[in-house]
């Protein structure tokens, strides 16, 4: 427990240090506060969604553990989500999933969801403030249990996944045409095989073929940005995946060139793999894409998708950002679930992480790293580089959390804590 004279004392003394190297952490710290990250609605229960017909995992994604107080229905998780955004400074956007719709009884399936079925999410986030990110969910239902949706060789499946994923494009636009900031449209599929396919280019002609349908229609810019996800492989989906790297990378050169200006590319930070990583691909995609999405997330031997923290991939991550000068260009959206703990505070955990990360990567001194590189210094750049990585960033943290009005260190565990005695374990 830090008391306020002590952040700002620290803060100071850090701030002259960053001085020395040439970097304005009151700058960084304004920057910093403007730059969203948007918060996954997923986490609070397990990716089970408020449809109660369909919902939950499939497609090779898998949520883990037991831990009590799921959330159980839509008040319950935004109220989850409302405490979260207290324990956690800067800006937020929320990311919904179409499986969050709240249909109220209504029969209706998901290649007919309309706005109207968000009004809650819409009302809630326009209380306070908050833009929204949107997903079609074409995982957790009856018709996506062949792990192929959009690349399904039968017709009327592949239908109900088009016209799926075109209501999301719709939705997604009133909404960011009501909050007036736009919202992101990421697609996800989990189409792929378990064992290797006897044609891997008619499902990815279909996938081509079906995206082009979704996409054909044009949406402005303030309201609407569409994105387009890669994997690897998922459980179940060991040999093929039908959206890889390379079928998007493709995807997103194809779209922009037939007039979807405002496509981006995916790039899952577990989605490669187990030793590859994506801080490397981020230049070459900024150099040739006007935007890119990025989720945040930590996989552990596989795609696992466990709570962020401020490891050396997310630091590598937002220093790749950093120094390719694309804050601003990307988007970045948090991605992972964990049922094993409390889930209110794996949301503060993973986005305090990115946060941070971010923060330390606005902090490096890359100008001064660029000149020595420029100079043919590498051996000062090496040494200036490990010096960077120790430069009292935390400080400036504790300070941003201080003025954020967020509590500092790990002292918003003691309101997740009172929240699961008060609220959570009466969800039984
Ligand atoms: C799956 C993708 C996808 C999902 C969410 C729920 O591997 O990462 O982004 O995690 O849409
Ligand atoms: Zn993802």
């Amino acid at each position: 427990m830090q008391n306020e004279k002590m952040i700002r004392q620290s803060y100071e003394a850090a701030a002259a240090v960053y001085a020395q190297y040439g970097v304005d952490t009151d700058a960084v710290l304004q920057q910093l506060k403007q730059l969203p990250v948007s918060m996954h609605c997923w986490q609070g229960d397990d990716v089970t969604g408020l449809e109660r017909t369909a919902g939950g995992v499939s497609g090779g994604i898998m949520s883990t553990g037991a831990y009590p107080g799921k959330a159980r229905n839509g008040d319950e998780l935004r109220s989850d989500l409302d405490l979260a955004m207290t324990l956690i400074p800067g800006r937020q956007k929320i990311n919904l999933h179409a499986s969050y719709a709240e249909l109220d009884g209504e029969s209706v399936d998901r290649d007919a969801y309309e706005t109207r079925h968000f009004s809650r999410w819409i009302a809630w986030a326009k209380e306070r403030g908050v833009a929204l990110d949107f997903n079609p969910t074409c995982f957790g239902h009856p018709k996506a249990a062949d792990n192929l949706t959009l690349s399904h060789p039968d017709e009327s499946i592949r239908r109900f996944w088009i016209d799926h994923c075109k209501a999301s494009r719709r939705i997604a636009a009133d909404i960011g045409k009501e909050l007036g900031q736009p919202v992101v449209n990421n697609i996800w599929v989990p189409d792929g095989m378990k064992d290797m396919p006897a044609d891997r280019y008619a499902y990815r002609r279909l996938l081509r073929d079906s995206l082009d349908e979704i996409l054909a229609e044009r949406y402005p810019a303030e309201y609407l940005l569409d994105a387009v996800e890669c994997k690897l492989f998922g459980v179940g989906v060991e040999s093929y995946t039908v959206g890889s790297h390379e079928f998007y990378m493709g995807y997103v050169a194809h779209a922009r060139a037939n007039g979807c200006d405002h496509l981006m590319l995916t790039l899952d930070m577990g989605h490669f793999h187990p030793t590859e990583t994506i801080a490397d691909k981020i230049s070459s995609l900024l150099l040739f894409n006007p935007k890119l999405l990025i989720h945040v997330s930590r996989g552990v031997k596989w795609d696992s998708d466990h709570v962020v923290i401020s490891d050396e991939q997310v630091f590598d991550v937002m220093r790749e950002i950093k120094r390719a000068s694309g804050f601003g260009r990307v988007y970045l959206a948090t991605d992972f679930f964990d049922g094993s703990i409390n889930r209110v505070a794996a949301w503060v955990i993973g986005l305090r992480a990115t946060q941070k990360a971010i923060l330390a990567a606005l902090l490096e001194p890359t100008e001064k790293l660029k000149a020595l590189e420029q100079a043919g210094r590498y051996t000062d750049r090496l040494a200036m580089m490990e010096e960077a990585r120790s430069l009292p960033y935390t400080a400036v943290w504790d300070q941003f959390c201080a003025a954020e009005g967020v509590p500092v260190g790990a002292d918003w565990l003691d309101a997740v804590h009172a929240y699961e005695n008060e609220v959570l374990k009466l969800r039984q």
